[in-house]
């Protein structure tokens, strides 16, 4: 009888072992799941989202011809923004309804006639389009091939509901024709 109670008693004992083991392993998996940090920020392209783009020179077609300004953002690498009479206060403005933080962009350069790719230029941004802060400056720029897309990244952790990429030099000059496929506006994960 005693071996039998004791055998028993053991086998209590190692239940108890098991049902601790197990308690211990629910409470360490609840442990993790509380460690784990908030969903990532991904990147993400913003172009789309913007709700208005304006330009201060445009297409002499107007914004919907076959080259006019709508061309710079339809994320067709084969279609192009062009202009006849490039001056230096040049700038393409997208505008968003809710302030959004940019921190990246791409430039793609049109099929032909590298002279009127842009050389020199700022990404600005503003709340309320009087005052504007730099985010980036790009000088001497120059694109080594036709259709060549280049990414440029800056630092920003504010939020703007309006950027504008402001060219002040072309590749062939001041004055004439400007023309670029494509510009993507980024938002990197928060840094
Ligand atoms: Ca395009």
């Amino acid at each position: 009888m005693k071996i039998y109670k004791l055998t028993n008693i053991k086998a209590l004992v190692f239940l108890a072992l098991i049902m601790a083991v197990l308690t211990g392993c629910d409470k360490k998996k609840e442990r993790v799941y509380e460690l784990l940090p908030p969903d990532p920020e991904t990147e993400k392209d913003l172009t789309e989202l913007a709700i208005n783009m304006t330009v201060s020179i445009e297409n002499s077609g107007g914004a919907n011809a076959g080259e006019g300004s709508r061309k710079l953002i339809d994320n067709d690498l084969d279609s192009k923004f062009l202009i006849f009479s490039f001056d230096p206060t040049f700038y393409i403005q997208l505008e968003y309804d809710i302030a959004e933080r940019l921190d990246a962009y791409t430039l793609t350069s049109a099929n032909d006639a590298d002279g009127r790719d842009p050389k020199n230029w700022k990404i600005l941004a503003s709340n309320d389009k009087a005052t504007w802060t730099e985010l980036d400056n790009q000088t001497n720029q120059a694109f080594d091939a036709r259709r060549k897309t280049v990414r440029y990244e800056f630092t920003n952790s504010e939020k703007f509901k309006y950027y504008r990429f402001a060219i002040s030099e072309l590749k062939g000059g001041t004055s004439g024709l400007f023309q670029l496929a494509e510009w993507r506006v980024i938002r990197r994960p928060q840094q």
